[in-house]
């Protein structure tokens, strides 16, 4: 049995799974997973077994002196990038590192429109109009504009000289791999700048592995 283990939903459809996926994956340390289906009926129930808040992702770690619990996927970025410097989840210079926080931060508290109006799926193609619910157009514009001036200032500057927001894949990244995947399957039109990120994200290996776990689900 492996120190970590994490509990997650489907990978078609469960964005904050995939974010505590891609940040243990990250590591590069050994973990067993626990799946749980959001197709169950009792699919509560089952997480409630695990997870005190009734959400996925759940970290669960042992340790020598116990098992530790982390749920909410902020506080698994920060619990695993204390353990696993080397994983550099946060850019290294300081400007770039609080910005880096602060979009993810963002993220994890907003954009509540597109996450009603444009689930997660990844095995589907949907038409666009059919997610423009209202306060998605503001959403997406907001969310180009992060990428952009993360790309421009810090992407491809002197820290970083990557594909990703601050250059090298970062905690920033994992956060915002849902949404990229959102706006595949609803064929949102990007800058070529977005959409140059955007492929990025979809090409990162870890992010093509769970794409072919939701194709094996069905
Ligand atoms: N704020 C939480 C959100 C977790 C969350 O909403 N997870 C969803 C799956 S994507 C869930 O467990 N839903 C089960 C339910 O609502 O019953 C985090 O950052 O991890």
């Amino acid at each position: 049995m492996a120190d970590f283990t994490i509990v997650l939903g489907d990978c078609n459809t469960s964005s904050w799974s995939l974010r505590g996926w891609l940040t243990l994956k990250r590591t590069g340390a050994d973990f067993d997973e626990i799946r749980v289906t959001f197709k169950d009926p009792d699919v509560k129930s089952h997480i409630l077994v695990h997870s005190p808040s009734g959400l996925v992702p759940m970290l669960k770690h042992q340790t020598p002196s116990g098992e530790i619990q982390v749920w909410e996927s902020l506080a698994i970025i920060e619990y695993l990038n204390e353990l696993y410097p080397q994983a550099a989840f946060w850019p290294a210079g300081q400007t770039a590192r609080a910005r880096a926080r602060t979009v993810s931060a963002e993220m994890h508290a907003g954009f509540s429109p597109l996450r009603n109006h444009m689930p997660m799926n990844l095995n589907e193609k949907k038409p666009l109009q059919e997610g423009m619910g209202e306060g998605v157009a503001d959403n997406i514009a907001r969310i180009c504009a992060i990428w952009e001036d993360c790309r421009v200032r810090f992407g491809q500057g002197p820290e970083g000289r990557g594909d990703f927001l601050f250059g090298d894949f970062t905690a920033a990244d994992i956060m915002f791999a849902p949404v990229v995947t959102r706006f595949q399957t609803y064929g949102v039109e990007l800058s070529t700048l977005c959409r140059a990120y955007a492929d990025a994200v979809l090409a990162q290996p870890d992010m093509r592995e769970w794409a072919a776990g939701a194709l094996a689900e069905g």
